[in-house]
């Protein structure tokens, strides 16, 4: 009984004698992102270790769970791994913060293995310099620096109490108070910090000024008016043109690249470009432009999902730009078949040099619905090719261009199990009604798109149950480059109905049954919803 009882009185001191311990560490790790956070301010925020070890963990995630990520939490993915890091690095600064208060150097020490693991992280990034590593190290010292001092002055005080009637050991430890009171001061001094690295950090002002005085000249060649019939007016169906702020966002950028316009280059150069070049913002600009609705989809999206997108872009035609630098495709002899693009921020996508000099509108996008593109979507120049993928077409913040072959070079997702080539797939997708809808009994309008993108959509077809395969109206179509609506009326009869729908585009193939996932190069099956009529 009495044995009992003083296990659980020791229980109790010890959780309560912890705490501190579990404080100090955490608000070590506070200070160690504060004062991070304030060097990346000169670094660069690429250098932070949050969002070092963050992309670290982006590219170094396996590729099903980069996709079952992307397809989860779809845009706000970044968010998501962001918190996730944060709350494994609050749980590492708790354990040790309790380390520290019987073994104080090894606590510290540990503060600065992450530092460590976070200047790795910096360093091993596309582009690294040695200096990335700067911020994780610098705030690594000081949040061990604390937990050494912090715990220092709770050690004092967890010695054991004064015998009775005997004077508390004098010295130079915190009572609860002063300790409380360091730990908000500990706390304000880093979030002050921190809140200063945020302001200085200048990056994006550049680029936002640069974006907000560029003014598109109009198109030489602009594109032709959506046909009136390219809208369905059905509730439910969305817009032909993706509004801006809806078009769905894929990338692998944790923070989203800053770049000014006005120092900006582009340098293309590689096998079989006889004369290399690097061009300027306003080398592009100074060109004839190109408007072209083009619809965009993205590998990764599963049968039905909201990934593709359709917009007007506004940009240089690559293929003349490519044959003035001497290119010539494969077809005329060109000894490269692959082009590889690359990002400011390291991505490579490839395609083939064929498919770009083919005549369609491949371009260089510096606009997009009317304005320069938005920073996430690319600015100031992006990739766009018809009919491709965004994978192995729509380099976003692209600042390189190297010819070269498919054999000699594997781009950022071929190398993570995605297919080297990748044209579009056809695919439709019911958008009203909505998987497990209630509509009442009477007509009910089908409607979705479709899409094929250079091919052209020639046929939708819509199957209620398992009943005949009934053509929907198709709604007028802009080009064979973007997607096209479709509608049925349907009778619809009180119970449980599964409504599938399948396109055939225009070189005659119809869209198979059989489901295969994303990976490697589209998801294949119809699309079905199945509602409740009442
Ligand atoms: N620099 C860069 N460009 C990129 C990507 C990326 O991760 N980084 N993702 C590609 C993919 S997979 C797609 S589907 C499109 C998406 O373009 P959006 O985000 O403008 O819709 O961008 C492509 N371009
Ligand atoms: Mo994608």
């Amino acid at each position: 009984m009495g044995r009992d009882r003083k296990v659980r009185v020791v229980r109790g001191t010890r959780l309560r004698a912890l705490a501190p311990g579990a404080l100090s560490g955490l608000l070590a790790g506070y200070a160690a992102l504060a004062v991070a956070e304030l060097a990346s301010a000169a670094v660069g925020p690429q250098a932070g270790p949050v969002v070092a070890v963050g992309g670290a963990a982006i590219d170094l995630t396996p590729g099903p769970v980069k996709d079952w990520a992307i397809r989860t939490f779809g845009t706000a993915d970044k968010l998501v791994l962001r918190l996730g890091i944060l709350a494994v690095l609050a749980l590492l600064a708790l354990a040790l913060g309790v380390l520290a208060l019987r073994h104080r150097r090894l606590g510290a020490a540990g503060v600065l293995l992450f530092g460590v693991v976070g200047a790795v992280a910096a360093t091993s990034r596309p582009d690294a310099t040695a200096i990335d590593a700067l911020p994780s190290l610098v705030g690594a010292v000081a949040g061990s620096g604390l937990l050494y001092w912090f715990t220092g002055r709770l050690r004092v005080r967890t010695a054991p109490p004064a015998p009775m009637g005997e004077a508390p050991t004098a010295g130079k430890g915190w009572d609860r108070r002063g300790f409380l009171l360091a730990a908000s001061a500990a706390a304000a001094a880093s979030t002050g910090v921190g809140a200063l690295g945020r302001t200085l950090s200048s990056s994006g002002r550049d680029a936002l000024a640069s974006r907000s005085r560029i003014v598109l000249p109009p198109p030489a060649s602009p594109a032709s008016p959506v046909p009136r019939g390219a809208q369905l007016r059905v509730a439910g169906l969305g817009p032909f043109r993706t509004p801006t702020k809806d078009f769905y966002r894929v990338d692998t950028a944790l923070l989203v690249p800053k770049v000014d316009a006005t120092t900006w280059r582009l340098r293309i150069h590689g096998k079989g470009v006889t004369a290399p070049r690097t061009l300027t913002f306003d080398d592009l600009l100074q060109r004839d432009l190109i408007e072209r609705d083009i619809t965009l989809a993205c590998v990764s999206n599963e049968v039905g999902g909201p990934y593709v997108g359709n917009a007007r872009w506004i940009g240089v035609p690559l293929a003349e730009l490519l044959r003035e630098c001497g290119v010539r495709p494969p077809s005329r002899g060109g000894p490269a078949d692959q082009l590889v693009a690359r990002s400011v921020d390291g991505m490579t996508i490839g395609s083939p040099v064929e498919d770009l000099m083919d005549g369609r509108d491949a371009m260089l996008a510096l606009g997009m619905n009317g304005g320069p593109l938005p920073l996430e979507h690319g600015f100031p120049v992006r990739m766009v090719v018809p009919g491709l993928y965004g994978y192995v077409s729509a380099c976003k913040w692209i600042e390189d261009i190297e010819l070269t072959t498919f054999d000699a070079y594997d781009a950022y997702w071929v190398e993570r199990a995605w297919a080297r080539e990748a044209p579009v797939k056809t695919q439709s997708r019911i958008d009203t009604p909505k998987a497990d809808a209630r509509p009442r009994a009477g007509t009910v309008m089908i409607a979705g798109v479709a899409w094929a993108q250079h091919r052209g959509i020639d046929r939708v077809e819509v199957r209620i149950d398992e009943g005949p395969w009934r053509r929907a109206d198709l709604a007028a179509e802009d080009t064979r480059d973007t997607w096209r609506q479709w509608s049925l009326p349907w009778r619809a009869t009180p119970g449980t109905h599964t409504l599938t729908v399948r396109a055939t585009d225009r070189t005659g193939k119809t869209q198979p049954a059989h489901r295969t996932p994303p990976v490697p190069d589209g998801a294949t099956g119809h699309h079905s919803v199945v509602v409740t009529v009442e």
